[in-house]
């Protein structure tokens, strides 16, 4: 199972996350499954705006060094300008996992390594991956939820 995170928490949040989606299905592959839109206080940089964030599985064949090229340029299509790390943005597309692969590189971290500290990715994740094993830490998504001490707000957004 491949799963990405998208984020948007600047200007119409909702269309960026459903052109994100559409982009996702013409240039990457099946979406195959989509979590509900949570909106989520922002982690981090917690002086912005809130955030709309959606999990979904794709099933594609591209590797994933190529499926990170993917993504980036969705967001850039998307318009996304890189300011701060972890600022606000248009649109954000992380990658979770990828199967059970671990890849440590410059470019790439796979497992996402703050997944397991972020209720805004951990709860839309137990809605379509609950038994999902983190190959690191070798334990559920619901494991990983029970366990993070984050508080932050996270709830269904309900346009
Ligand atoms: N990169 C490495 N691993 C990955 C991966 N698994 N997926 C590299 C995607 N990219 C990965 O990312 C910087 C570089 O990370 C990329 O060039 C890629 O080569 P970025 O998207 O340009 O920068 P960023 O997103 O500002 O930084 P970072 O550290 O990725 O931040 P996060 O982890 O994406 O966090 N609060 C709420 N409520 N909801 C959010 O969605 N998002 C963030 C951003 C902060 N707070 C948030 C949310
Ligand atoms: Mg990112």
């Amino acid at each position: 199972m491949i799963l990405l995170l998208l984020g948007a928490n600047l200007g119409d949040r909702i269309r960026a996350l459903h052109r994100a989606n559409e982009l996702l299905a013409d240039r990457v592959g099946v979406v195959a499954q989509r979590s509900a839109i949570y909106e989520t206080a922002p982690w981090g940089v917690t002086d912005q705006p809130t955030y709309l964030n959606q999990v979904v599985a794709v099933e594609t064949t591209l590797p994933p060094d190529e499926l990170l090229r993917q993504t980036q340029a969705i967001e850039q299509a998307l318009g996304r300008v890189r300011l701060e790390r972890w600022g606000a943005r248009l649109i954000d597309i992380d990658m979770l996992y990828y199967g059970q692969l671990i890849i440590q590189t410059p470019h790439l971290t796979i497992p996402h390594p703050y997944l397991h500290q972020r209720r805004f990715t951990l709860v839309p994740l137990a809605e379509i991956a609950p038994d999902f094993l983190h190959p690191i830490l070798q334990k559920t998504t619901l494991e990983l939820l029970t366990e993070c001490t984050d508080t932050s707000e996270v709830k269904i957004f309900n346009s």
